[in-house]
């Protein structure tokens, strides 16, 4: 025990201690496994057989056929492509090779915001690593692939038991050609409030040093004051820093002056000052309509120099008739997802976007053949999440009225189900409208849309009109999540906050005006190194301390379920989320080469300490785990 505290004490580890002993005694250094990696899967495996997993209805496991992989027949290497431009002519010289294609480019969002908009951010590390190489082999000249940030990054550890870390350098590895890119929620880094600063300069310095190569950065509110900080930070790392604009409203409508024509040419001015490489328009809930997408992008075009990336949701339906137009009007890159994880609340489809603009000059350099073949391994896998669809299955034009991000709608239909209002969804709906121009007409994007979301249920389920909450809000407690909001810890909404509803909100208490960043005390990174030491008993890495920043009690869970079940992301889909038949064998390949089969025999009746003996086989051998039957 001497020994091993020694050697795992962080400053041995730090190589501060002479350490040419361990390459010359080895066999000093190697130490008893408590629980081997076999039974600590099988004892994931027989838990969810038994079980269930959360949020899958507990049933036998289906029979999916496998996945259809497309032929890469002639297609031996990886083409070059994107992430060879910037590592070859930087920053500045990509920008360049952008405003020189006559093509409209793309970026594939199938890795996160199309399974975030419509699967609840479940796909799993297993099955995009299966389709990576592929897709980077089939679509070399994407302008990038979106596969990272938003909420993927605390579902993974939290929903997924997976490190996002692993999915960023698996998939950097298999897709060495095009730039990776991911969305950063500005000093809100992949979470719901603000960070400290030092905490968000690292976690971009590690994100970008371990694969990311466009930073997609928006403030919730459009605040650009709370974006520069992040902006800086990517640019320092040498890779694109894309700031958005997040577009809320409809700059058509006479009636809705706040964010007007004049408001987005204004703070695209202001990011291009700040630094940012590419603009990007974050339609976030798919509410720019096709005239209005010709307007914006086409004025926007000749106030700004840097390249328009644009962004939108297909909730409507109206998604690819409007990128036509924006594209039409010169938009440089668009968002688009393979066509069987596109439309309705994700990107619009890839394929679909390829025939509408078949005959133009601005035809995007793809293969629609690698689409269609990419849509059926899409459409396969799709099948395993079907629990996590949101239920919505023709376009809502509705949105143009509630104004709910493509991202939200499944998980506020969720929430609403949780609190018992499920029945009452469309007067949710209409309850977040009247709680947005309550607020003042504010930008709805995380987190900000989830402080909407929240009071709307809030409302819903407490039967107040915004009568009531202006009247008797000293009575009323309101959510946490709203109380920030209103005391300034997301920052300042254009036009600042209603007044009298601020003060009814806060009770006497003063809201900040400052930057958040500016009051938060540094994270203590070598604290965290010692605590993490001292509760895991092992070294962590910086990745792991950035997590355990961000997320810790997320981070901590995660830990303990790697304790008892070891790494599952190696397990199927299918045996993940639904265990096993009886009688069924299945092969998991634990790391290269290594491959372990398992079979399920028979399952012991309850015992009376209510748990049950799975008998497996492990390559042939027996074996059993005690599973405790929660039902
Ligand atoms: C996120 O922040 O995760 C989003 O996708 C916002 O649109
Ligand atoms: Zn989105």
């Amino acid at each position: 025990p001497f020994l091993e505290n020694v050697v795992r004490h962080p400053k041995f580890m730090n190589g501060e201690y002479d350490t040419s002993f361990i390459d010359t005694t080895p066999e000093l250094f190697v130490f008893p496994k408590r629980k081997d990696r076999g039974t600590k899967m099988l004892t994931y495996i027989g838990n969810v057989t038994v079980n269930g997993f959360p949020g899958v209805e507990k049933r036998k496991k289906p029979i999916f056929p496998n996945p259809r992989m497309p032929q890469l027949k002639g297609v031996d290497t990886v083409p070059s492509g994107t992430k060879q431009i910037l590592d070859e002519r930087g920053a500045e010289g990509l920008v360049k090779w952008i405003g020189e294609q006559k093509e409209v480019l793309l970026t594939d969002t199938t890795f996160r915001d199309a399974h975030q908009s419509l699967l609840a951010t479940r796909l799993r590390t297993h099955d995009i690593k299966q389709i990576a190489e592929p897709t980077a082999k089939l679509l070399p000249n994407l302008f990038s692939m979106e596969m990272w940030g938003g909420a993927t990054f605390d579902v993974a550890y939290r929903f997924l038991s997976e490190d996002p870390w692993d999915r960023l350098l698996t998939l950097r590895e298999k897709a060495p050609n095009v730039l990776f890119q991911m969305l950063l929620r500005a000093s809100n880094a992949v979470g719901y409030k603000n960070y400290p600063d030092n905490l968000i300069k690292e976690f971009v310095e590690k994100s970008a040093h371990a694969g990311v190569d466009v930073f997609r950065i928006f403030d919730s509110l459009n605040w650009v004051k709370g974006m520069t900080l992040a902006i800086d930070a990517v640019r320092d790392s040498g890779k694109i820093a894309e700031a958005a604009i997040c577009y809320t409203g409809d700059i058509n409508d006479p009636n809705r002056t706040k964010y007007d024509l004049k408001y987005y040419c204004d703070m695209a001015r202001e990011l291009e000052q700040s630094g940012a490489h590419i603009l990007a328009i974050k339609d976030m809930a798919g509410l720019l309509k096709p005239q209005a997408a010709y307007r914006l992008i086409s004025t926007l075009k000749e106030t700004i120099d840097i390249p328009i990336h644009l962004h939108t949701h297909d909730t409507s339906g109206n998604g690819i008739y409007m990128y036509a137009k924006a594209i039409e009007a010169g938009v440089d890159i668009v968002d688009v997802a393979i066509s069987s994880m596109a439309g309705l609340t994700s990107q619009p489809s890839a394929n679909s976007l390829y025939y509408a603009l078949e005959e133009t000059e601005r035809k995007p350099d793809v293969s629609v053949k690698a689409l269609e073949q990419l849509s059926h391994y899409w459409e396969d896998v799709r099948k395993y999440y079907s629990d996590f669809e949101s239920g919505m299955m023709s376009p809502h034009s509705e949105v143009y009225m509630h104004e709910m991000p493509g991202g939200q709608y499944s998980n506020l239909q969720q929430q609403a189900k949780a609190v018992g209002l499920g029945a009452r969804w469309e007067e949710v709906k209409e309850m977040y409208r009247r709680v947005n121009d309550m607020f003042g007409d504010i930008v709805k994007v995380t987190p900000s849309s989830k402080v909407v979301g929240d009071m709307a249920l809030f409302m819903v389920q407490n039967t107040l009109t915004e009568e009531d909450v202006l009247e008797k809000g000293e009575s009323i407690d309101f959510p946490d999540s709203v109380i920030e909001l209103f005391e300034g810890f997301l920052g300042q909404p254009h036009g600042g906050f209603p007044k009298e509803l601020q003060k009814v909100i806060l009770k006497g208490k003063s809201p900040i005006t400052v930057r958040p960043g500016e009051l938060l005390d540094d994270v203590d990174f070598e604290e965290i190194r010692q605590k993490l030491f001292d509760t895991l008993n092992r070294q962590v890495t910086s990745h792991e301390m950035i997590a355990y920043a961000l997320y810790p009690k997320v981070f901590m869970d995660y830990q303990k379920k790697q304790e008892e079940y070891g790494n599952v992301s190696v397990i199927d889909t299918p045996t993940f989320f639904f265990g096993m038949r009886l009688g069924e064998e299945i092969q998991v390949e634990i790391e290269q080469g290594k491959t372990l089969m398992v079979k399920l025999v028979s399952i012991g009746q309850p015992q009376k300490d209510g748990t049950r003996v799975v008998y497996f086989e492990l390559n042939g051998q027996p074996r059993e785990v005690n599973i405790k039957d929660e039902s």
